[in-house]
């Protein structure tokens, strides 16, 4: 523990402290998130923007309507004070009037009237950026919308749809729109990692009382205390989910609890959405194409239920949030909490998979150089983290600047997922950063990594070896897998595909 008053670090304010810096980047990012909807959109005809390829999903052309509206909400009418410019169709796109399955039987706008609403409501917010003087930069300090705030929001709003816009197109079926690049292979040292890596315990500050666009359910920040523990290096692999079905993990209750077995069951869960089997090999659809299952690539599209059972069968269980946020942002050394795993610099190439560069997560182990101080890896971006907690307030939460973003959403029936996927844009993405879910949904890019107390394991706790190898634990439990022995599944590479 260090003798450092936990805290956090303060965020550039530079750019907050320029108006003109600060507003050409917000012409940037609202530019670069239509950019991105333009692109999800244009590819596929109209009939498919209208159709609801899934009723988890709205139809894609509801999405755009949505984003246009939302931004002429909060933009033309809550900072520049205009009424609405069609309220007629207001109601067809607040998501709380309308569940998503009910959507396509509503009197939507048309695709070519949809983005011409986009265009229209675009222009006049860059008007108004050019007339802002974003002179009440107070973020959660006060109860009303703070200007500045809610352009930061609306571009969050808009690259959030872009994600559940891919979700979208990850379910459709007929031939693949999208096409993108590959992540390049693995580090050379990815297959000499640790399996798991050692968060000391002690208090730390979660949350976030300086991050200029954090939402409300990030603030405020607040000390929590954490006890050791032991945190995968990496998300779990594809390689170590297919040695969990090959163990029978589907179809052994002992792995799963009682409302994850009673599902499995219901569903008739086999494996990760979108795999299939091929004689003894796993294949899986990504964007409309087939193709075998890279063991190396984090596993994606599990639901809270597998990655809970996955953890049990592995002698381990989820990180709570705490436990996570601690590992991605508490740096030891100084006793600081920072913005991102890697410090406080903003996400590039070198450091996250983000922004849907790639459509799919990077081989585990990789971007070495934004790994958190306790070595785990890929933290940020590939793909958001199960974590075992419920979707709750912090200690002093204030719903702000609307109840319906997170407030109406806390309690135990979502579950927190963490890091963000290869889909989440860059302006969207922070350490501090909360998504959430129920604990069955899997079309989201879900994926998890498993932890273990360092408590229980009486000897393993601080003996972690430098030579990269797994300790084995002199403790001996009549349990199959106990708490600190490597399992098969786990030397099977967990973490690193060894
Ligand atoms: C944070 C992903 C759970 O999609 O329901 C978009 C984001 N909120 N529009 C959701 C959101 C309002 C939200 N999640
Ligand atoms: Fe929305």
């Amino acid at each position: 523990m260090t003798a450092v008053q936990p805290r956090e670090t303060q965020a550039e304010q530079e750019t907050i402290a320029d108006p003109q810096a600060l507003r050409e980047q917000v012409a940037r990012d609202l530019i670069g998130a239509r950019q991105r909807t333009s692109l999800l959109t244009d590819c596929v005809d109209s009939d498919e923007l209208i159709r609801q390829h899934s009723p988890l999903m709205s139809p894609l052309v509801w999405d755009l309507a949505h984003i246009a509206n939302q931004e002429e909400l909060w933009l033309l009418r809550e900072v520049g004070g205009r009424e609405s410019l069609h309220p007629e169709i207001d109601p067809l796109y607040d998501a709380f009037e309308h569940p998503r399955s009910e959507r396509p039987s509503l009197p939507l706008l048309a695709p070519g009237e949809a983005r011409a609403y986009g265009h229209e409501v675009r222009g006049r917010v860059l008007d108004l950026l050019d007339r802002t003087t974003f002179s009440d930069f107070t973020f959660a300090a006060t109860p009303q919308v703070g200007d500045t705030f809610a352009f930061g929001m609306v571009v969050q709003h808009e690259v959030q749809h872009d994600e559940t816009m891919l979700i979208t197109h990850q379910i459709r079926s007929g031939a693949p729109v999208l096409a993108a690049p590959r992540p390049g292979p693995a580090p050379a040292d990815a297959f000499r990692l640790p399996g798991e890596v050692f968060v000391p315990g002690g208090p730390f500050t979660m949350g976030t009382s300086t991050e200029p666009w954090a939402l409300d359910n990030e603030r405020p920040a607040h000390p929590v205390d954490v006890a050791p523990f032991y945190l995968d290096t990496t998300p779990v692999t594809c390689g170590a989910f297919a040695e969990f079905i090959a163990d029978g993990g589907y179809g052994d209750p002992r792995w799963w609890t009682a409302d994850g077995w009673e599902h499995r069951q219901r569903a008739g869960l086999s494996a990760p959405l979108y795999w299939s089997r091929n004689g003894d090999q796993w294949t899986r659809r990504v964007f409309g194409r087939t193709e075998p299952v890279v063991p190396e690539e984090p596993v994606v599209h599990v639901c809270w239920y597998e990655a809970d059972a996955y953890a049990r069968w592995a002698g381990r269980r989820l990180p709570t949030e705490a436990e996570w946020e601690k590992a991605a942002r508490f740096d030891p050394a100084t006793g600081l909490t920072r913005r991102y795993p890697w410090g406080n610099a903003e996400p590039d190439a070198e450091l996250a998979n983000l922004g849907q560069e790639f459509l799919r997560p990077a081989p585990a182990g990789s971007y070495p150089a934004g790994a958190a101080p306790s070595g785990a890896r890929q933290l940020v971006g590939d793909v958001w983290e199960w974590t075992s907690s419920d979707f709750g307030p912090y200690p002093g939460f204030v719903a702000w600047p609307y109840r319906e973003y997170s407030e109406v959403f806390f309690g135990p029936e979502y579950k927190v997922l963490r890091g963000g996927s290869f889909a989440v844009s860059p302006a969207a993405s922070r350490a501090t950063f909360r998504n959430w879910d129920y604990p069955i949904r899997r079309q989201i890019f879900s994926g998890f990594r498993t932890a273990r107390s360092a408590a229980e394991s009486g000897l393993c706790a601080g003996t972690w070896p430098t030579s990269g190898r797994r300790r084995r634990c002199a403790r001996s439990s009549s349990s199959r897998r106990t708490a600190c022995t490597p399992s098969p599944g786990r030397r099977a590479g967990s973490g690193t595909g060894r």
